[in-house]
């Protein structure tokens, strides 16, 4: 079975009992009131849902199994040489609880390694596209070709107990993560690269022989790599790709169903396309303005103008963050570090200087702090990734770690099938009138 998931097992039947004892004995106890206005407002700020991967504060940021992102950066085990954490590290965490040792890490790799051979059929259906196609279409549809492979779906049709969900949704996760870099890097040299494609360095880490079939195999891409791939994979459960990942396995669909569905939700602009839009605002600017480097007034009539035109400023406010988002910290120390001269980095950080002080004095916007998206852009176009329709999907590939994670325990604790209820005006009228 695999080391790694036969612990996995004991965790979860640890938690399994934890969790009837807690609804047995708890079950009637109410945990908060919930408004008539928070019903038509994105259901923001209802505790709705169990998420065991991470949780979120709104001041301090994500928190995964109760580590920071700063202390994941000293903790997890790293590539020899590197200075930044490794994804599978992380997943280890957000799967079992418990920090990884160096051994664990690279059990992860060599298993994901050996999972991570993509069948022709996902690659023809990504070819049947236009090259055209939003990077993010062809994401999708290359994980819904290879749905194909769901050992859960095959299970299932074949009439699978229930106590043995958690087991092949385990595997699908695994398999599914194993490949999804191939997946992203052929979209990506397809698209940009004339189709020119890199085999697999069966030698790298996951983030690291991603950077290189992407065609980046400078070190500091990679290292860079690693820390998005964990600084992306998980934000609690209500944002749009984790609640919708996790809905839509709720009906029982495999993990490759659940998970394109998520990506659609973080192909939205609110969501994780911010990180391309953010990139095209800072680029349009700088064009608008002639080039170079521009002055905070100029980049306070920019801000300005956009509001005027009736948009958001990318990469800015959050539905649950107050803070500054700690992955855009992250980010910036990351730059600190290897890359303080670029100028568009530069630029990054005069817009955050520059922004939070006029959102703030429009008075209804909650947050005016940057978030993860705010950064990611300018340090990927450093390493010459400057193909920002395709950031996304570099946020998708890791955004599986966390929702994948969270559906093989959302099996393993025997979660229901996800039915709120829902009501008309007419109904909410009534209420108000008492009737
Ligand atoms: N620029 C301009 N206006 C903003 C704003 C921004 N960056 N952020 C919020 N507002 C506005 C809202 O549009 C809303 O206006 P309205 O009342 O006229 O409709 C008002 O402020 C109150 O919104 P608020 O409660 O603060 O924010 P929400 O929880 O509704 O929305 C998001 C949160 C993230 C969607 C919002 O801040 C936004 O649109 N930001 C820009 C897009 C972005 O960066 N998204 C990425 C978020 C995240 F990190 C991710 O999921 O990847």
């Amino acid at each position: 079975m695999g080391y790694i998931k036969e612990k996995f097992k004991v965790k979860a039947d640890e938690l399994n009992a934890e969790v009837k004892d807690l609804v047995k004995n708890h079950g009637t106890r109410k945990i908060e009131d919930v408004t008539l206005a928070q019903v038509y407002q994105g259901m923001r700020g209802i505790t709705g849902l169990v998420t065991e991967t991470s949780l979120l504060d709104a001041n301090e940021g994500i928190r995964f199994r109760g580590y920071s992102i700063p202390e994941l950066r000293e903790k997890l085990p790293k590539v020899k040489g590197g200075a930044e954490p490794l994804p599978e590290g992380l997943f280890y965490l957000m799967l079992i609880g418990e920090l990884p040792s160096d051994a664990d890490v690279q059990y992860l790799s060599d298993l994901w390694e050996s999972r991570s051979e993509v069948p022709a059929h996902v690659f023809a259906a990504i070819d049947a596209l236009p090259v055209s196609a939003h990077p993010m279409t062809q994401f999708t549809v290359g994980v819904m070709a290879l749905q194909t492979e769901s050992v859960f779906a095959k299970e299932y049709a074949e009439g699978m107990n229930k106590k043995d969900y958690w087991s092949y949704m385990y595997d699908d996760a695994i398999d599914l993560i194993a490949r999804l870099p191939r997946i992203a890097a052929y979209i990506y040299r397809r698209k940009y690269k004339d189709g020119k494609h890199i085999a697999p360095n069966n030698q790298l880490d996951w983030a690291g022989n991603f950077a290189h079939m992407l065609g980046y195999d400078n070190e500091g891409f990679k290292e860079l790599m690693r820390l998005y791939m964990v600084i992306h994979a998980d934000h609690e459960g209500g944002n749009v790709s984790a609640h919708t990942t996790h809905l839509v396995g709720s009906a029982l669909s495999d993990a490759y169903l659940s998970f394109a569905a998520g990506m659609n939700g973080l192909a939205g602009p609110l969501h994780g396309l911010a990180n391309q839009e953010v990139i095209k605002w800072i680029l349009s600017m700088r064009e608008e303005l002639g080039g170079g480097m521009p002055t905070k007034q100029q980049i306070e009539d920019y801000v300005r103008k956009t509001l005027s035109e009736g948009k958001v400023v990318p990469g800015y406010g959050h539905a649950v963050l107050r803070k500054t988002d700690p992955r855009f910290t992250a980010q910036m120390e990351f730059a600190k570090k290897h890359l303080a001269d670029d100028e568009l980095v530069k630029i990054v950080w005069l817009v955050y200087e520059t922004v939070p002080p006029i959102l703030q004095d429009l008075g209804k916007v909650k947050n005016p702090w940057p978030n993860v998206d705010a950064h990611s852009g300018a340090l990927l176009v450093h390493y010459g990734l400057v193909e920002y329709e395709f950031y996304t999907v570099l946020f998708g590939v890791s955004r599986a770690l966390g929702v994948l994670a969270s559906l093989t325990w959302d099996r393993a604790l025997g979660f229901s099938l996800e039915r709120p209820k829902s009501v008309t005006t007419e109904w909410m009228k009534q209420f108000v009138e008492g009737k």
